[in-house]
Formats: structure tokens, sequence, C-alpha cells
């Protein structure tokens, strides 16, 4: 490259890490960064409105650090009337402005925009250098160099391979107390009478209410309240929410992570991922925190490996899973399911108190923690046989943190099992008893979870078991179902046809989506 050479650098809206792989070794006095605001992210799903506000706002933020830091940045916004709508058209514009011998990127986060990347080379006969992103652990390869010749890939041996490479929660070469995992620990049902921490809220600053006003104006019919938006949008709050949860509710974070109470959305949860998804934290240096408070005594085993575990382990396996599978994907449908999802997914608008108590504060907050998306949501729509593509894009339009490499697996195979097992080896499938052990919900909901049929039955409880019947022939052999089968196997022929038509009456009953 001639001294006078200058490269651009595209930056998208989930790298905003200073040690991200394209930044990496690169000259400030020759590189030009790219960031856009563009229509097609804004709109490839009906995004919740605080999920826009939330990237676009914290990638306004990005640019002035970098800029502190002595960067030139090219800032591309949503409502300029140059805006072309496209990163592609963006680039193209950037090239003819700046004139770069070649183009730096850090690969993209899915399949969609990855491909775009991709074009780029043939497109604008330039040389593009297409980086890995080193926030992650493993790298595609090494993940499929784990799964390559295994009958069945399973997180827990995966999780093994990520805690030796890291060192994190060992003793030499053994799991630090003896055990890689405490999840049997991490069940406890939350009560009233304990106290929840509540994350720390951030008022939006100028360059926030800004965003806000945009997305108002520009999205008037996405779903999502932007009242309460309270999302950090810069490193340093980011941090701050990433101390708060360290300090006050990590300590019991195993043993309630399971847990769920009325008008509690957060519990003892960290409420970090769209932080650690956009690149405003380190996933890595935050599970090293959580390690230092585990050695420092501050927090309990089974809190501390159930974090790290959720980060080196499931975050790190989906995103494996998602790229190993290919873009087709998506368009797994294992049991044949084809519903469309109900109205109420948009509006909370329902009887059952835990689906609305689920879907409200998504509506409210853009936010559900774990059980609630996988046990709550997931499993009505598991049990009612919605169409997985549809469920999926559901979950990424809901949610705060919502990217495909990460939502989809979890969807549509960890929680519509439509990948046929390749991510879980069972369907997380259940009554309403899980839920009413797990949450306050059923005290206060019009249905009764005891009873099974009739139209005062929790819907939960004749579902699960016409859920059963329908897929007997994909599900019957799986060795974890085969307990509720034997059940249902014995129950008398009247009592099946109760279940089966309390089942079909309520189906019958729900309004598709609008
Ligand atoms: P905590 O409970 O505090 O967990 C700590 C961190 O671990 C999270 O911030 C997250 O980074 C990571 N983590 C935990 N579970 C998972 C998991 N299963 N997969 C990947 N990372 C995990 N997570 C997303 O980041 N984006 C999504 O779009 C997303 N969609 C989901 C859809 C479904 C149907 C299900 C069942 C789960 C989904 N998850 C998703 C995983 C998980 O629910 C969220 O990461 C978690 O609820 C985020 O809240 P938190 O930061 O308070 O998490
Ligand atoms: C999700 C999102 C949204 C809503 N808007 C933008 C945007 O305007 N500009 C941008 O660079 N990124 C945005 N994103 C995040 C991108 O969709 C994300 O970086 C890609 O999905 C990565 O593959
Ligand atoms: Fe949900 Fe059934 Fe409990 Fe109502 S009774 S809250 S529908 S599980």
């Amino acid at each position: 490259m001639s001294a006078t050479a200058k490269t651009l650098i595209p930056l998208l809206g989930d790298q905003l890490s200073f040690d991200i792989a394209s930044l990496d070794g690169m000259d400030p006095a020759r590189s030009v960064i790219l960031m856009m605001e563009v229509a097609d992210e804004t709109a490839y799903v009906a995004h919740h409105r605080a999920k826009i506000a939330f990237i676009l706002s914290a990638m306004r933020h990005h640019v002035q650090t970098l800029r502190d830091a002595g960067w030139t940045v090219d800032y591309v916004t949503l409502d300029d009337p140059a805006n072309s709508g496209s990163f592609t058209g963006e680039v193209a514009g950037a090239i003819e402005r700046h004139k770069p011998d070649a183009i730096v990127v850090t690969e993209a986060g899915e399949w969609r925009v990855q491909a775009m990347l991709e074009a780029w080379a043939t497109r604008f006969a330039l040389p593009v250098d297409i980086r890995l992103d080193t926030r992650f652990l493993a790298t595609h390869a090494e993940f499929d160099t784990w799964a390559a010749g295994k009958k069945q890939l399973r997180m827990e041996f995966f999780y093994r391979e990520m805690r030796r490479k890291t060192g994190l929660l060992m003793d030499g070469d053994k799991p630090e107390g003896g055990k890689w995992n405490y999840d049997a620990e991490n069940r406890k049902p939350a009560a009233r009478s304990l106290f929840a921490p509540q994350p720390p809220r951030f008022a939006p600053d100028a360059v926030t209410r800004a965003v806000l006003d945009m997305v108002t104006a520009r999205f008037p019919n996405n779903i999502g309240s932007l009242e309460t938006f309270a999302f950090a949008t810069t490193r340093e709050d980011a941090l701050t929410a990433q101390t708060a949860f360290l300090d006050h509710a990590l300590p019991q974070f195993g043993d309630y992570q399971d847990a769920m109470l009325t008008g509690e959305p957060y519990l003892w949860h960290s409420i970090l991922s769209p932080y650690i998804n956009v690149g405003l934290l380190d996933p890595l240096h935050l599970c090293r925190e959580v390690e230092a408070r585990y050695r420092e005594g501050k927090v309990p085993l089974n809190s501390a490996e159930g974090f790290i575990r959720q980060i080196i382990g499931w975050r790190e396996y989906v995103r494996g899973i998602y790229w190993r599978e290919g873009p087709d994907y998506v368009t797994r449908n294992h049991l044949d399911a084809h519903r469309p999802l109900p109205d109420f997914y948009w509006t909370g608008k329902t009887a059952m108190h835990c689906l609305s108590q689920a879907i409200g504060q998504t509506i409210d907050h853009a936010y559900a923690h774990h059980i609630q998306r996988l046990m709550i949501t997931g499993n009505f729509a598991l049990l009612i046989g919605a169409d997985p593509a549809a469920v999926h894009r559901w979950y990424l339009e809901v949610y705060a943190d919502a990217y495909e490499w990460v939502e989809l697996p979890n969807t549509l195979g960890m929680s519509q099992f439509a990948d046929g097992g390749i991510l879980a080896s069972k369907p997380y499938c259940s009554g309403g008893a899980y839920i009413d052990r797990m949450s306050d919900y059923c005290g206060s909901c019009r249905y009764s979870v005891k009873q099974r049929t009739g139209p005062d039955a929790c819907p939960f409880n004749a579902l699960y078991w016409h859920f059963l019947d329908r897929n007997v022939g994909k599900l019957r052999n799986n060795q974890r179902l085969a307990m509720p089968y034997r059940t249902w196997e014995k129950m008398a022929e009247a009592d099946k046809q109760a279940l089966r038509d309390s089942a079909s009456a309520f189906l019958d009953s729900l309004a598709p989506s609008p």
C-alpha cells in the first residue's frame, strides 16, 4: 500500500467494540471508519421500537468515542435525504467520497449480511479483508472441528472445552468444586418476601432523545413502548450496569435463575445481553469479573458457574450451531407446525396470566428472561403447533438483544424443536404444573392450573397432552419423553378424548396474528 493509501472500515451496528478485529493494527491517519444507519437493517423485521432506538443511540455515542480516540468516522444517519437505505449502497457512496484502496471489515453476525460483505470485492473491484470476529471464544472452524463426527452435539461437552480453553473456574485440569455444572442447584422458585434488586435505569440524554423522536416518527406501527426506555447507550453506562449486576444480583443469580414473579421482569438476571451483543461489554472480561467475585468469597459457586456457563457455554454453542447449520436452518420444521401466532403476542391481551405477564413486559421493556422466553411464550407456541418461522420472526422483532445468530438457534432449535434435536435433546414442553411451581402467576389467573379439561382449566394442561398425542410418530422414541408417553398410554380412552376435545376447543378459539 502506498504512503497515502486509505482503507475504508465499515463498522456494523453490533460491532461497537474498541478491540473489534477490523480496527486491529489499522492506522487512524490512513483509515476512514464508515458507520451507517440504514433502512434495510431497521426493517428486515418490524423490530421493537426500543430495540431500534437502543442500537442507533449506541452507534451515535460510539462515533463520539471513536473520534475522541483519533479516528476519522464518516457517519450516515437514517434521516439523511441521500441515504441509500443499504449497507452496500452506503459503502458505494463512501468509496466515491474517500477513494479508498482497500476495505477491511469484521465478519457479520448473520448469513444475510455476511453475503453482502462477500459480494463487495467483486462489486467494487477492491481488495476486501473480512476478518474473523475475535470477540467470540470459538471460531466457526474450531466449532466445526469440535462437532465433526459426533453423533449428538451437546452444549455440556462444548462448554467443558471452553472452560479448559479460558481456564475459567478451573482447579488445575479439574473443574472448580469437583463438578462442571451446578444446574441442579439453580431451580428455586422465587418468593415475594425475597428482595429482588432492580437494574439501574439510564435517563435518555440529548443524543438518545433525538433518536427516540426519530423512531417515534418513523416506526409508528412497530411493537413496543418508548416511554420506559432506560437502556445504557454508552460503554461507561453499560459498565455501571455490569457492576450493579455483579454487586447486587449475581450472588443469587444461580438459585433463582428459573424463577418468575408477577410484576418483576428482572429478578436476579443481569439484563446485560443487549450490551454484550452490540459490543459495549466484553463477554470474557465479564466472566473473569464473575470468577474474581467467586474467588473473593462474594459469590457462591452455583451462581458463578451458572452465569459463566450461559456465556461461554450457551452463547458460544448456539452461535456455532447457527453457522454450522447454514442459511437454510431457518426453514426447518421438524414437527410440521403451521399455525399462525395468536394476535395477543402483539398486545399481551389474554386471560392467561403467565402469557400476559411475559408479553406485557416484552412490549414495555423489550426484555423477558430466559425461562419466560422458553417456558411461557416458547412453550405455548410449541404446544399450539405454531409455525416455527413465525415464532422466529416474533422473537427477532421483540427483544432488544435479538440478532439472528443467537435468536434463531434458541427459538427454532431449543424452544420449537424444529431442527429435530440438533440443539436440544428433547422439546421444552410442559403443562401448567411447571409454571405453577416456578412462578406465582397461577394464583391470579382466570384459569385453574389444577384442572385438566373444560373451559376453566389451564389451557397448558390439555395442550400438553394434545402436543404429545399429535406428535407421537416423531417423539415417541425420544428417551427423555418416555415417562409422559407411558402416562398417556395408560390413560383411559375417555380421559384422552376429553383432553383432545378440550385442547381442540381452545385451539379453535385462538385469533391469528394481525
Ligand atoms: P442472564 O440470565 O443474566 O444471562 C447472562 C447472559 O448469558 C446473557 O446476557 C446472555 O448473553 C447469555 N445467555 C444466557 N442464555 C443464553 C442462551 N440460551 N443463548 C445465548 N446466550 C445466552 N439471547 C440473546 O442474546 N438474544 C436473543 O435474541 C435471544 N433469543 C432467545 C429466544 C428464545 C426462544 C430463548 C429461549 C432464549 C433466547 N435468548 C436470546 C437467550 C436468553 O434468553 C437471553 O440471553 C437472556 O434472557 C438475556 O437476558 P439477561 O442478559 O438478563 O441474561
Ligand atoms: C439491528 C440493527 C438495526 C435496527 N439498525 C442498524 C443500522 O441502522 N445500522 C447498522 O449498522 N446496524 C443496525 N442493526 C444491526 C445490524 O442488523 C447488525 O449489525 C447485523 O445484523 C450484523 O449481521
Ligand atoms: Fe398460565 Fe395456566 Fe397458570 Fe394461568 S393457570 S398462569 S394459563 S400456567
